[in-house]
């Protein structure tokens, strides 16, 4: 119960992810009473749901972790360098009950619509079993990929064997042992799981639509000394990801200089050192398939001006392809693997393991349904323009409704009852990706507008609690009843957020990708994460706050 008013809680949070678990703790210490209403049977979020065969992150685990607790820091021990779901999820575990958050969540339970009251101020919360709940604070922490898009296929209703999709695989074990199993999509998920489906199927056919840029992963087990000399240096790390465009650090052991200098001069050191990496460019073909050669198709990812100059995108190409032929035996589905309609950089790149060796397995088909365009799901399997294939298992990795999916299927309504879908009919309009104009004292966890995505997530949902928080402090210690963007805040940082997105490999006009909401029929195409770099999106953030929030309208009565 709210101690100022008679509402359920001070603030309600949808969602017991990452940003959901440390929304807990975070409003806690500032003295808040919160509660938080989570869909699933138990906290993680898209770790909870994303349990397919290969789930894995992409940002090493040690920089995929929380920051706000030093204790925590040392005590946790991650087995690999990039960790598996199961890793990632006991970590969420373990988090939740360390700080005993599980006494503020309520399981079970999705919220099917959100309305602003404008007589009592107040966010007036519905779930699917029709329980009613308020808050004067909502915070939307949803996700930005917790929403799975299942594409309609003609006939999907009569297809007498097993659907699943990677976003939302069972709890329980799936044995596909011998069975003939069909997977849609080749992105992330697909790519992660393609190669374990394999392992365990009679026969696996992989349904293709775009051939996707994947580059092996680091599939390295945690060394004690590296994670050691990580450990001692976790303060430095989290220095460092805060002034690194997207939030990593990319902290080195081998970096760590001499015991002359001090810690506070090896910070200023590492934080202004100048990056004297060779470019695509400078270095020339012959020079990168050397190092190809030596470490993998990754070191492509090591040139910046891979994302900024078209002809070094245009190399790295070439490189690729040349190196894929030379992987997969059969030259056909080689060519098929690969494409030439966009480059490298303009979806969100793949890493993988034994991706492209998958194919080289005789239990592995390849349909590329750009020349075998799906027709139908029948009784029995999948028919194509060009034959019928028999399956038993059916696994859609077909992605997500991304960013703006669960904020949509809320129900959100604001001030005299209007749906946030209306204001964001023509894509998502947001002040920083915290706010909407017309939706006061509702808060988006890594909503669209803000680097999100484009960052790791942790440190992300750490500063934008933090800022949610501080904010909610201030209203109450200056007696505020509401705060929201005003309208040109709001239209001058989508401006903004467009405008640093143009001419980027990511907007390209070739280019489809799940981060202009390209993967969803219907769905606007706009840039929705902001890819100005987290420094800068942060320094914005701090200076609202420390301004007073003047690009906020607040009132009191
Ligand atoms: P993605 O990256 O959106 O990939 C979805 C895949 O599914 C992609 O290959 C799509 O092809 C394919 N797809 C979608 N609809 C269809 C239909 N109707 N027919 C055939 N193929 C289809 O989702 P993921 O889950 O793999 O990854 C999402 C993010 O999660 C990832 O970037 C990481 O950040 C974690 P398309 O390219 O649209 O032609």
């Amino acid at each position: 119960m709210s101690k100022d008013t008679n509402a359920d809680a001070d603030v309600i949070v949808v969602g017991a992810g990452f940003a959901g678990m440390y929304a807990i703790y975070r409003f806690r210490k500032a003295g808040l009473n919160v509660k938080v209403l989570e869909a699933g049977s138990d906290v993680g979020g898209t770790w909870y749901w994303n349990r397919y065969p290969g789930a894995r992150c992409d940002v090493p685990s040690i920089e995929y972790s929380f920051g706000f607790s030093p204790e925590l820091e040392q005590d946790w021990h991650w087995p690999e360098v990039f960790s598996a779901q199961p890793d990632i999820l006991a970590y969420a575990n373990h988090i939740t009950e360390r700080f005993d958050l599980r006494r503020d969540i309520q399981f079970n339970t999705r919220v099917s619509a959100v309305e602003y009251q404008d007589e009592q101020n107040l966010w007036r919360l519905t779930t699917e079993t029709g329980e009613i709940l308020s808050a004067k604070y909502c915070v939307m922490a949803t996700g930005c990929l917790s929403v799975p898009n299942r594409p309609h296929i003609d006939g999907e209703e009569t297809f007498k064997g097993r659907t699943l999709h990677t976003g939302l695989w069972p709890k329980e074990q799936v044995d596909l042992t011998g069975l003939r199993v069909g997977v849609i999509g080749t992105g992330s998920s697909g790519v992660q799981a393609i190669p374990e489906l394999a392992k365990q199927a009679g026969h696996l056919t992989v349904f293709q639509r775009t051939p996707v840029y994947t580059v092996p992963a680091n599939r390295k087990a945690m060394r004690s000394e590296i994670e050691a000399t990580f450990k001692e240096n976790y303060a430095d790390i989290r220095e460092m990801q805060q002034k690194n465009i997207g939030g990593v650090s990319n902290f080195s052991p081998s970096r760590i200089n001499s015991s002359e200098t001090t810690s506070s001069d090896k910070r200023n050191e590492k934080a202004s050192e100048p990056r004297s990496v060779p470019t695509i460019m400078t270095l020339g073909k012959k020079a990168i398939q050397s190092l190809i050669d030596e470490r993998g198709l990754g070191v492509l990812l090591g040139f910046r001006d891979l994302l900024t100059d078209p002809g070094a995108n245009e190399i790295a190409n070439e490189l690729y392809r040349e190196n894929v032929l030379r992987q997969v035996k059969d030259k056909d589905t080689a060519e098929h693997l690969l494409t030439e309609e966009f480059g490298f950089g303009c979806k969100r790149q793949v890493l993988d393991r034994d991706y492209y060796e998958t194919y080289n397995r005789d239990n592995v088909s390849l349909v590329d349904v750009r020349n075998s365009a799906i027709q139908c799901i029948t009784e029995t399997g999948i028919e194509t323009s060009t034959g019928h294939t028999e399956l038993d298992v059916l696994v859609y990795a077909t992605g997500f409704d991304a960013m703006t999916g669960a904020l949509t299927r809320a129900n959100i309504t604001g001030r005299q009852g209007k749906p946030l879908t209306d204001k964001w009919v023509s894509g998502p309009v947001t002040y920083l990706g915290l706010q909407m104009q017309g939706f006061p004292n509702l808060f988006t966890v890594t909503g669209p507008g803000s680097p999100s995505v484009l960052c790791n997530m942790l440190v992300a949902i750490e500063q934008h609690v933090n800022w949610i928080a501080d904010c909610i402090t201030h209203l109450r210690d200056k007696h505020i009843d509401t705060i929201e963007p005003l309208a040109s805040s709001e239209s001058d940082w989508i401006q903004h957020v467009n405008e640093v997105s143009e001419g980027t490999m990511y907007t390209a006009p070739n280019c489809n990708s799940w981060y202009l909401g390209a993967n969803i029929e219907g769905k606007t195409r706009i840039f929705m994460p902001y890819v100005g770099g987290y420094p800068r999106y942060k320094t914005k953030c701090d200076e609202e706050a420390e301004a007073g929030y003047p690009g906020f309208q607040c009132t009191s009565s």
